[in-house]
């Protein structure tokens, strides 16, 4: 496939319907803004800067541990995800970049790969290495674990398939590596808990050594599973003490389900980013445990509270403060497209409500210890229906106004049910 996958005419049509109305919005919101001192066009203006990469996993339809169910017309290859990433971003206009995972996108030819995303308007983002599952052919199990196993040749195998990929991943342009291992216990006494993470972080420096000097290492924790008694890099305590120890171009990402129920991930990213080791974001959201489900369909509140802090840390930098914005969910009953399409609205939703927070007012009652008042500024802006902005910004950028009406007019996934081959049944938590 060349070129675009969607016509820009039929998206230029379906505007055309929809511009006078959502100019009346439009209007009407930058009226109110205006009274609030805020200019909406500013405002705008950030979110047309603002991007998220989607994950090549995420286009295909993701299992649980008990089955997986494919529909008609779903990628079965990084070609035709790349595809369908590109759909993703003609609608939206957020997500220029695709997050690759290895071996899962393995190819012959990276180069090709990467003029093949360009003719697609993608480019790549952090390249995730994958030492959690065995691959047909491997000389070594990570049954036992990989970068933290007791085995030498194990802990090898893994350190090499993560150089591996920062070599793919220079040749498709990408400039950080996210490491996320799955190594851990089940039973009390399996491991000697302090051993497990210096092995870890005797690897891990490998791996930092190969590391050119314009990347950046993004170390993942995660409380539990595989692993349910412990489990390795399990917090943002564990991961910022890794990152410290590695030096300044390892940084933490922080997937947001990757905690205990209940915590104060807002907290955590202003810790990161107090010691200038927050590198980065899987987002996604979860009711129970790492559920994977789609950013903002359970607490969108606490996705506007992350940004928020994202806000304030973008007004007082430090360290270079440039984190790597990324989905990471298993769209296991939707259409992925669409699942992807409605994550990057809810999270540039987040964004632009934060950015709307009236800070100085914030900050006065927060000195003043007015509780109430410092509250009330939050809850102001989160209350704000930010839609218009979004639709505007996605419009003037050459995107559908309405991203899942579109995408249903359009066809793409009947069409592509005649096109591509069937997917197998399998189980296959993703
Ligand atoms: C692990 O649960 C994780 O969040 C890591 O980012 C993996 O790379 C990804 O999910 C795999 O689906
Ligand atoms: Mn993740």
């Amino acid at each position: 496939m060349t070129g675009l996958p969607l016509s820009i005419d039929q998206i230029e049509s379906h505007n055309a319907a929809r511009r006078e109305a959502l100019q009346d919005d439009y209007d009407s919101l930058g009226r109110q803004l205006s009274r609030r001192g805020q200019d909406i066009e500013t405002i705008k203006s950030k979110v047309a800067a603002f991007s998220v990469a989607v994950p090549s996993w995420g286009a295909g339809r993701g299992g649980t541990r008990f089955a997986k169910f494919p529909i008609p017309g779903e990628p079965t290859n990084i070609h035709e995800k790349l595809e369908d990433c590109a759909v993703v971003q003609q609608l939206c206009r957020i997500t220029p970049r695709v997050s690759p995972h290895f071996p899962w996108d393995r190819v012959e030819d990276y180069q090709a790969l990467k003029e093949e995303a360009g003719a697609l308007g993608l480019g790549f983002d952090a390249v995730n290495s994958n030492t959690f599952q065995d691959q047909p052919g491997q000389a070594q199990s990570y049954r036992s674990g990989s970068l933290t196993a007791t085995d030498k040749a194990v802990r090898d195998q893994a350190v090499a398939h993560n150089i591996e990929c920062i070599e793919i991943g220079r040749q498709l342009g990408s400039r950080a590596l996210t490491v996320w291992i799955g190594d851990g216990t089940n039973f009390p006494g399996q491991q000697d808990l302090s051993a497990s993470l210096d092995r870890y972080l005797d690897s891990a420096a490998q791996i930092y050594a190969a590391l050119p000097d314009s990347w950046r290492m993004l170390l993942e924790h995660k409380m539990f599973e595989p692993a349910f008694y412990s489990t390795v890099i399990s917090d943002w305590g564990s991961s910022i003490l890794a990152a410290n120890e590695l030096g300044p171009k390892a940084q933490c990402l922080v997937d947001l389900g990757h905690h205990a129920p209940n915590v104060n991930i807002e907290q955590i990213v202003a810790r990161l980013h107090r010691f200038g080791k927050l590198g980065g974001f899987h987002f996604n959201d979860s009711k129970y445990g790492d559920d994977d489900l789609d950013t903002g369909s359970i607490n969108p509140h606490q996705l506007f509270l992350v940004f928020n802090e994202l806000v304030e840390a973008e007004r007082n930098p430090r360290d270079g403060f440039n984190p790597a914005y990324m989905i990471d969910q298993s769209h296991n009953v939707t259409d992925p497209i669409e699942s992807m399409l409605s994550s990057a609205e809810a999270i540039a939703a987040a964004y632009v409500k934060a950015l709307l927070v009236d800070r100085e007012a914030l900050h006065e009652a927060q000195a003043a210890n007015d509780v109430m008042m410092a509250f009330q500024a939050l809850r102001r802006a989160y209350r704000t229906d930010v839609t218009p902005i979004l639709a505007m910004a996605r419009a003037e950028a050459g995107g559908a106004i309405d991203v899942l009406d579109l995408y249903r007019d359009a066809g793409w996934r009947e069409r592509k049910t005649q096109e591509r081959k069937a997917v197998g049944l399998g189980a296959g938590i993703v």
